[in-house]
């Protein structure tokens, strides 16, 4: 992947959550660059994380109502059904601060750029070391196993949170039905690149499309979901649709929006933001409050639509299921 020095937007905005030294020699850093970085770091704190503004419109609306029809809404996870102690985000905190490259670095405005944007006919190319390899129809790859809904904690790299019913299948079935060689030890995912349709594509200074990778033994584990809803109807198209992976123990970079392309491998694949600031984003990227990023405390979130931080749990709180994947792994 291209050397270059990327900047995601993160590294500009999070002067509230990163000591007063570090916001300041970021800001050293980024004298070098265009007014859209100062224009970001002069943004006022309120429209960084408050969420939605009053003049919303309802964003939560960009998503295509006939996509799976009759399999919305699902049926309710029985493991994952509710998550101790915490109450579901508000939807539309979820559906209007948004990471998603492809259109903008501004999370409060995604929603707003997502309307061009075609997430029909939509096709996922399976390949690599599979036994079914095959350009599958979106829809009709999905219609082969049964929705379900669970409700995850959800950990952004940037420390704020959020918690969300996702609809989806779990990826073990996907990887079962598709037959991976037994030299498959890695899988990747990649994004789509569409830069007519994607305001960040066009603009944007990032190696597109967005690619992501899991190891096999995390992919087949029981919580990574290949989600194509939320909130009991369709993806909205700012969350990732049609079709996204939710991986509930890892930073949010890790759960990639529009699959395009899943490759199976025997090497370690590359990744997006691993290539773009090695030093600060892992392969791994397993949710860790000890383990601080190189500018700031991992050790507390914010949460969306609350005014309040909580503790970070090592593993986003699934420690029970993964922690025994990892050895000398972050
Ligand atoms: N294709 C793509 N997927 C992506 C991103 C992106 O920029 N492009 N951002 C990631 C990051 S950093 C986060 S925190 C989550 C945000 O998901 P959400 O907007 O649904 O909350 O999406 C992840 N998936
Ligand atoms: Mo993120």
């Amino acid at each position: 992947m291209a050397n270059v020095i990327l900047h995601p937007e993160w590294h500009l905005k999070e002067k509230e959550a990163s000591p007063e030294s570090v916001y300041w020699s970021r800001k050293q850093i980024l004298r070098g660059f265009g007014t859209a970085s100062l224009a970001t770091i002069l943004s006022s704190p309120e429209t960084i994380f408050a969420g939605p503004r009053r003049s919303n419109p309802n964003p939560s609306l960009q998503y295509d109502p006939s996509f799976l029809k009759n399999l919305f809404p699902p049926k309710r996870s029985r493991s994952f059904s509710f998550v101790k102690g915490r109450t579901v985000t508000p939807e539309i905190y979820a559906s209007s601060y948004n990471n998603y490259y492809e259109f903008t670095e501004r999370k409060e405005d995604v929603w707003k750029y997502v309307s061009r944007f075609r997430t029909r006919p939509w096709t996922i190319k399976i390949g690599g070391l599979v036994k079914k390899p095959r350009r599958y129809d979106l829809e009709f790859l999905i219609r082969k196993f049964s929705l379900e809904e669970r409700v995850y904690r959800f950990r952004c790299v940037e420390a704020w949170s959020m918690i969300l019913p996702w609809v989806g299948i779990p990826l073990q079935k996907l990887i079962r039905y598709v037959e991976p060689h037994s030299k498959a030890r890695y899988l990747s995912f990649i994004g789509w690149n569409k830069p007519s349709q994607a305001h960040g594509q066009r603009y944007g200074n990032y190696s597109w499309p967005y690619y992501e990778a899991l190891r096999m033994d995390e992919a087949v584990n029981e919580l990574p979901l290949l989600v194509v809803g939320m909130y009991g109807h369709p993806l909205t198209k700012q969350n990732g649709a049609p079709i996204r992976l939710i991986v509930p123990w890892k930073y949010g970079f890790k759960s990639m929006k529009g699959i395009t392309r899943i490759e199976f491998s025997s090497r370690k694949p590359h990744t997006f933001w691993n290539d773009a600031v090695p030093k600060e984003y892992g392969f791994y990227a397993n949710v860790n409050p000890k383990r601080p990023h190189p500018r700031w405390s991992q050790a507390y979130e914010r949460v969306l639509g609350e005014r309040r931080k909580i503790r970070t749990l090592p593993y986003n709180g699934y420690g029970k299921w993964v922690a025994k994947l990892y050895k000398n792994e972050v």
